[in-house]
């Protein structure tokens, strides 16, 4: 990964190699921890955030699905945020900000070990890959099913939930395949290792309802883009074979942008990015780069 030079941690800002934590930190042991992912783009003379309100108050949603009782308030989190990207004279970066068990005592109950926070940012270019932007992505079912709600907390960014979403991530690499499709525990399609999943079928566009996969913000901004598109929007469940026969398909997130998906499990589904899909993919980056001002509720504008 790319360095940068400083991280925040528990209102202090100190040096990227000096953000160390103990072995015996609970969230190193037991995954007891929240998480965020969210990106800034360079603009003229600033750096935007996109939605950064929301990606804080899912931060904190999540901590209190984990029964945490954080230490810091939306605003300051927000306003910490911008601050490492000040400090670190970033403008086009990825932020990690994580709230997680430190040091104290081990054993599952944590109410007596401290909460840290931390917020990190450094340069992350494309997710899947130099070329899956134009190009798409062949990505194969996973043998790993995504969590049922009742088994892991799903609209948690917990920690803890992303060991399956490792064992399915690294199934697909080493199969050849760039990425995983998650199917739910029911067996219909849930989402990919650490994106949401589209498709277009019939002339729709159709995305997994909520329940066993995570709320994403791309997710729902592609929804809203969409249908201000005129475009037909349904959250409705999807066979796998269903995703055979569709037009297009892609993923979304933070990190993943909107990257299209090329085949799945060796059907061919379009040949590099889909016509939707590129007009989707051209106004949300249009959007999250400050060029098209039309949902300017989303985007933070950061400056000296
Ligand atoms: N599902 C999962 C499981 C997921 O991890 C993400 C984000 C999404 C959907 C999309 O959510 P959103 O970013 O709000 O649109 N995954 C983050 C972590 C990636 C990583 O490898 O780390 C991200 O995209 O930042």
């Amino acid at each position: 990964m790319e360095e940068s030079d400083y991280i925040w941690m528990d209102d202090e800002i100190v040096g990227w190699n000096e953000a160390k934590v103990h072995v015996l930190s609970h969230a190193l042991h037991y995954g007891t921890a929240v998480f965020e992912g969210i990106r800034a783009y360079e603009a003229d003379n600033s750096s935007i955030v996109f939605r950064l309100e929301d990606h804080i108050e899912r931060l904190l949603n999540s901590a209190k699905i984990m029964g945490f009782e954080p230490d810091y308030s939306k605003r300051k989190l927000v306003s910490a945020v911008e601050e490492i990207i000040l400090e670190n004279s970033l403008t086009s970066c990825y932020i990690r900000p994580l709230i997680f068990k430190g040091y104290g005592e081990i054993g599952l109950n944590p109410s007596k070990v401290p909460l840290k926070t931390m917020i990190a940012a450094w340069p992350w270019e494309t997710y899947l890959g130099e070329e899956s932007l134009s190009e798409g992505v062949d990505i194969k079912t996973s043998s790993w099913k995504r969590h049922h709600p009742n088994i892991m907390p799903t609209k948690a960014k917990a920690s803890g939930n992303y060991v399956n979403s490792v064992l399915a991530k690294r199934e697909a690499v080493k199969n050849g395949y760039s990425e995983a499709l998650m199917l739910n525990p029911e067996g219909k399609v849930a989402e990919g290792s650490g994106e949401n999943f589209f498709m277009v079928r019939n002339g729709k566009l159709i995305t997994p309802p909520k329940t066993s996969v995570l709320e994403g913000i791309t997710r729902d901004s592609i929804i809203e883009i969409a249908e201000d598109k005129g475009m037909e929007v349904e959250e409705k469940d999807i066979t796998r074979d269903q995703v055979y026969t569709a037009e297009e398909a892609f993923f979304c997130g933070t990190a993943a942008e909107v990257t299209p998906i090329r085949s799945v499990d060796g059907r061919k589904i379009s040949k590099s990015i889909g016509e939707t899909t590129e007009e989707i993919q051209n106004k949300f980056m249009d959007i999250v780069k400050g060029r098209d001002r039309e949902y300017q509720k989303w985007l933070k504008e950061v400056e000296e």
